[in-house]
Parts: C-alpha cells; sequence; structure tokens
C-alpha cells in the first residue's frame, strides 16, 4: 500500500509532503486536484474537507499537514522528527504554517494582477477563506517584510554550519519552512522577494538541500484507483483516546479554524492532543477514518 497524495503543482503545502516523499525516499500515488472547489474525488473520502493536501493510506484519510506528515513518519525511511529537535520540529512547523503562511502569500502572490489569479480562483478564496486577495497588492510590502524575518531567523541558525535547522538531518520544521520559501520563488513576479530571501547567508545553499532530496518515486492514479485502495485495505487500529466534553462514538463535524469549507462529519473515535480521527461511510459499505490534528480544527457535535 503506497501513499496517495491529493494535489495540485502550485500548492506549498503540497510541494511540502512532495518533498518530504523525497526525504523519506518513498513511492507515492499521485492524484491531480482542482486548486479550488470542487474536488469531488476528494471530499468524498473526507467528507467535506477541501484543502490541499491530503494523504490517504487505504481506508485511513489524512488531512492537513499536521496529520500527514505524523502519518509518513511511521513509514520506512529517515524520520520526520530527528534529533536533537524531535517534536520541536513540530513547533517551527505549526509557526511556519500558521502566522508565516500569510505573509509568504503577500510576498508570493503580492505582485500578481487579479487577471492573473482570475475570477475563479479569487472568488473561491473570498468565498471559503474570506480573502481578499485583489487587494494582496497593498498589504504585500507589509507581508513581504514579515516573510524576510523568518528567513533572517534561518539565516542565523544555519550560521554555525549546520546544514539543516537540528544539524545533519532534516525534518518537518525545514520542511514547512522550504515550501514557504519555495512558493515564493516558484511566483515569477516574486522575484525580487525571492532574491531578497535567497541572498540572506546560507539560506540559498540549505535550499539547494532541500530541493535536492527530490519527490521520491512518483506514479499517477486515478479517483477509481483510490477508491480500489481505500476497499482493498482497512482503516488502522486507532491510539489516542476522546477528551471531554467529548464522547467515543458520538456524532460531530470537524471544521477549520479560518475557513468556510463544509464540516466533515461523522463517528468520533479520537479527540485528545495527538489528534482527531471520526469514521465515515465514504461510500456503500466502505467505512474511512479521516483524521486531523488536533490544533486548528474545530470539533462540534451534531
Ligand atoms: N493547515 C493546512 C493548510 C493547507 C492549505 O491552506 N492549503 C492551501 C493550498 S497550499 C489550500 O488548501 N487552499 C485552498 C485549496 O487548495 O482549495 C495544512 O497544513 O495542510
Amino acid at each position: 500500500m503506497i501513499p496517495i497524495l491529493y494535489h495540485y503543482p502550485a500548492s506549498p503545502f503540497a510541494e511540502l509532503v512532495r518533498t518530504g516523499f523525497g526525504l523519506k525516499r518513498l513511492a507515492w500515488g499521485s492524484l491531480a486536484v482542482p486548486n479550488i472547489l470542487p474536488k469531488p474525488d476528494q471530499t468524498r473520502l473526507t467528507g467535506g474537507y477541501g484543502r490541499t493536501p491530503v494523504v490517504q493510506l487505504g481506508a485511513d484519510i489524512h488531512c492537513d499537514t499536521g496529520a500527514i506528515l505524523p502519518a509518513l513518519d511511521a513509514l520506512p525511511g529517515p524520520s520526520l522528527y530527528p534529533a536533537p529537535l524531535g517534536p520541536l520540529h513540530r513547533l517551527v512547523a505549526s509557526w511556519a504554517n500558521g502566522p508565516q503562511f500569510l505573509a509568504h502569500v503577500g510576498a508570493a502572490m503580492g505582485g500578481l494582477t487579479p487577471a492573473m489569479m482570475g475570477d475563479a480562483f479569487i472568488q473561491d478564496r473570498q468565498a471559503r477563506f474570506g480573502m481578499d486577495l485583489a487587494a494582496l497588492g497593498k498589504a504585500a510590502p507589509h507581508l513581504s517584510a514579515q516573510a524576510l524575518v523568518a528567513a533572517h531567523w534561518l539565516s542565523l541558525t544555519l550560521a554555525d554550519g549546520r546544514a539543516f535547522i537540528g544539524g545533519d538531518a532534516a525534518g518537518a520544521g525545514d520542511l514547512a519552512l522550504y515550501s514557504n520559501i519555495w512558493f515564493v520563488n516558484a511566483v515569477p513576479t516574486a522575484a525580487a522577494n525571492a532574491a531578497a530571501i535567497l541572498a540572506l547567508p546560507h539560506v540559498a545553499d540549505w535550499f539547494g538541500r532541500m530541493a535536492g532530496f527530490g519527490h521520491g518515486n512518483r506514479q499517477e492514479v486515478t479517483g477509481e484507483d483510490a477508491l480500489a485502495a481505500a476497499r482493498a485495505a482497512p482503516p488502522a487500529a486507532i491510539h489516542g483516546g476522546v477528551d471531554a466534553p467529548f464522547q467515543a462514538g458520538m456524532m460531530v463535524a470537524v471544521t477549520q479554524e479560518g475557513s468556510r469549507d463544509t464540516p466533515s462529519t461523522g463517528r468520533l473515535l479520537r479527540c485528545d492532543s495527538t489528534g482527531i480521527s471520526i469514521a465515515r461511510e465514504a461510500a456503500p459499505g466502505l467505512t474511512v477514518h479521516v483524521h486531523f490534528p488536533r490544533l486548528g480544527q474545530v470539533v462540534v457535535p451534531v
């Protein structure tokens, strides 16, 4: 059973996972989804979660890099949380993928005109996340300055000659910082911002080492292949409990802070600091377990 990534090329969070596959030298299935809703191949399994990326392992569906990386970590290959930082990689990643993500959206996309983004994309992000992409240009200088602080701190961290933020081995914190800079570097109109970031001492060399991991061994799969994979492998046993006030087995809806996407609804299996898992019927006779991190998710009984 290989992991299947639901993604599109320009997604920085997807690039984070693709590079994670490279770091772990994994074989994986690539399922292309649009960069706006609807994404029927994805949401029939997640039940509503429409963000990119999602990773499927048989009948286990992992939403958000905060759930995807721990799931990939259990697969063969180098750890994504190497010592000496260990779990501190998660702290770095949640900062880079949290407040710093918006800063990098500004640095990457602030120079795009509405015509370049297209009406459908602008409307999707406005309706789902309340983002005013048409006005992003105004905020871009401020946001670009915020993004440059992350690169400055990265540069200082690397100043003692270490290869990655924790030493010789790259981890989830490196992946998160990398995907933000990759995003800025990938947009031609953001070339000046990318140049400012990559000009900081040690950052370009580190960026090259991260890019050098590649993407592992990718093969294209279809939505039908993915459904067959879900039918072929039952969900894995759940490890973790259900914190009060929730109770195991109750029906809940899971949404994301700051998103108006349709909730993923199901029977609660796990809800504690390790994450959230729900069971749902994805198709007649097909039960899947949908997993989320705990951070940033809103759980409501229904
Ligand atoms: N916290 C999520 C954030 C994912 C995210 O915001 N992804 C962006 C794309 S990079 C997204 O879903 N945008 C809307 C879409 O692609 O439909 C994670 O870590 O995976």
